[in-house]
């Protein structure tokens, strides 16, 4: 196999990434395959910045001039690009995040999937009409293009979530200023160039329409801070959200928020075992539990319990850790030692509070010093206590037992996350209990499938700590648009509403 800095300079070269993109002593971009440093970003000064955003805000009075239909021509050029650039891009995305590679080919294919929706929804940005009490008026709301959007992202997803929010954005009339994790560099700089090759196929995209700031948080708080920002898109942890959120709505801005999960599943008595544990074991360990919708938290009735944890355990034990290019591994690196450590900070306290733990131990240090990756943990816990309350972005499943179907809804909704969930259950009282009213209360609630790996046609986002975003498909698209209220009086007099009545 290649040496990993020889195939992501490859992957750089072939995708036509600008050689002004890197500086010696610049960022340094690591793969977490071996931890070592692949290439030196250069880093956008705070002018640098403000000037891009600048020349999308400039952006902005052009693009929003262009028919909705004619925008979406560019997303499907740009789908049609990461189409022909697949395989390099999905390849980058294992080399830099670490994903195995049908993941890093599946996060691929998840933008190709934003884009082909973002060019049927080109032709449907639709308002309503709405009777009027006064005759001889319309009443109509229609939508209009909102301006910048800046985007912020995380490592575990580093292209999708740009896509999910740069497809919208530009077929509603938006310019898009990305700033990608610090941790992703080059995935970032990849896309830019594959837009970019878009760009050129279409022609007369106006400069600064899609923007990329490589640095570190005083870029991102840039966006956060810029009037000419209206919407800021920010993906990551709670606690960076607690700042950004309130920062943007003290300029009115409007946020869209997709922060952590501590995503559970509950399995029945009735469960389809067998369908349970392929879906669990993907939820909890694929992507080596760094996904926002990673599976967290397993409560398992007290009847299925003995039957379940074991075949769990036998998963555990048996899956291939290793580099995730090698055909065969499910498990890849965490991204980086501080990953590690806090996996190990929670399983210490797991242990404290009484659980049992199998696995979580460091493994493949034959990969390098640098590289670190982990055994899946199953955790035992005697109740859902401690760490299990919250997110630590590794491969870690606490597992509990309930009695009952409404303690163990109880114990769902009972942590700060509400991005996903879901229930193995072949009981149609329980399944339908648990996606009604008084069920799940994230944003995603699935039955027989596990939290992760959500298309995009549905609204993606969560609730309470969550932050309350939604991106991707349903209406999520309104986020990145003004919508306005428009009354036409087409008759001769001046009736009031509410029956006023003004005579001059
Ligand atoms: C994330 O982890 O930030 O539902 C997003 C999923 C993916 C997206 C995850 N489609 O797991």
């Amino acid at each position: 196999m290649a040496s990993v800095r020889d195939d992501v300079l490859g992957i750089l070269d072939r995708l036509g990434v600008p050689a002004s993109a890197f500086a010696k002593g610049g960022m340094a971009a690591r793969s977490p395959i071996t931890g070592e440093v692949v290439a030196e970003v250069r880093e956008a000064s705070a002018e640098e910045a403000s000037a891009a955003i600048g020349r999308a805000h400039a952006a902005f009075a052009q693009w929003r001039k262009v028919p909705a239909p004619r925008r979406g021509e560019f997303v499907r050029l740009i789908g049609e690009e990461l189409r022909a650039h697949k395989a390099d891009l999905g390849r980058l995305v294992t080399l830099e995040a670490g994903k195995i590679t049908s993941e890093g080919l599946g996060e691929v294919q998840e933008m190709i999937d934003i884009c082909d929706y973002a060019v049927g929804l080109s032709r449907q940005l639709f308002g309503l009409t709405i009777a009027t009490e006064r005759p001889d008026h319309r009443m109509m709301e229609t939508w209009h293009p909102l301006g910048v959007c800046g985007v912020i992202t995380a490592f575990n997803f580093p292209v999708a979530v740009w896509s999910w929010n740069a497809a919208l954005a530009f077929v509603c009339g938006d310019p898009v200023v990305w700033k990608p994790s610090e941790k992703t560099p080059l995935t970032a700089l990849a896309v830019q160039a594959i837009v970019e090759k878009a760009a050129q196929r279409f022609g007369g995209v106006p400069a600064g329409l899609s923007e990329v700031l490589i640095g570190g948080r005083a870029l991102g708080e840039a966006l956060v801070d810029d009037h000419r920002v209206p919407v800021v898109s920010a993906t990551g942890s709670t606690a960076m959200g607690r700042q950004v959120g309130p920062r943007v709505a003290a300029r009115f801005g409007r946020s869209i928020l997709e922060l952590g999960g501590n995503n559970a599943a509950i399995v029945a008595p009735s469960a389809d075992l067998e369908i349970a544990l392929r879906a669990i074991a993907f939820a909890a360990i694929g992507t080596a539990g760094q996904r926002c919708t990673t599976l967290r938290r397993l409560i398992v009735h007290e009847s299925v319990y003995g039957e379940l944890v074991p075949k769990l355990k036998g998963v555990y034990g048996s899956v291939k850790i290793g580099d995730p290019r090698e055909n065969g591994v499910l498990v890849g690196p965490l991204i980086d030692k501080a990953a590690f450590d806090g996996m190990q900070r929670a399983l210490d306290e797991a242990r404290a509070a009484g659980a049992t733990v199998t696995g979580g131990q460091r493994a493949r240090e034959d990969l390098g010093a640098e590289g670190y990756y982990a055994a899946p943990a199953l955790v035992e816990m005697p109740s859902q206590t401690g760490p299990m309350l919250r997110e630590t972005f590794a491969p870690i499943l606490y597992v509990t037992k309930y009695a009952s179907i409404e303690e163990a809804i109880a114990m769902q909704n009972a942590v700060g996350a509400g991005l996903s969930s879901s229930i193995f259950t072949l009981n149609m009282r329980e399944a339908e209990l648990f996606v009604s009213d008084e069920g799940s209360d994230c944003g995603i609630a699935n039955v027989n499938i596990g939290p992760s790996g959500a298309e995009i046609g549905g609204a993606f986002g969560g609730e309470k700590e969550t932050g309350g975003g939604r991106e991707a498909g349903s209406d999520a698209w309104k986020a990145y648009m003004r919508r306005a209220t428009n009354t036409v009086n087409y008759g001769s007099t001046v009736p009031l509403a509410q029956g006023v009545t003004f005579e001059i």
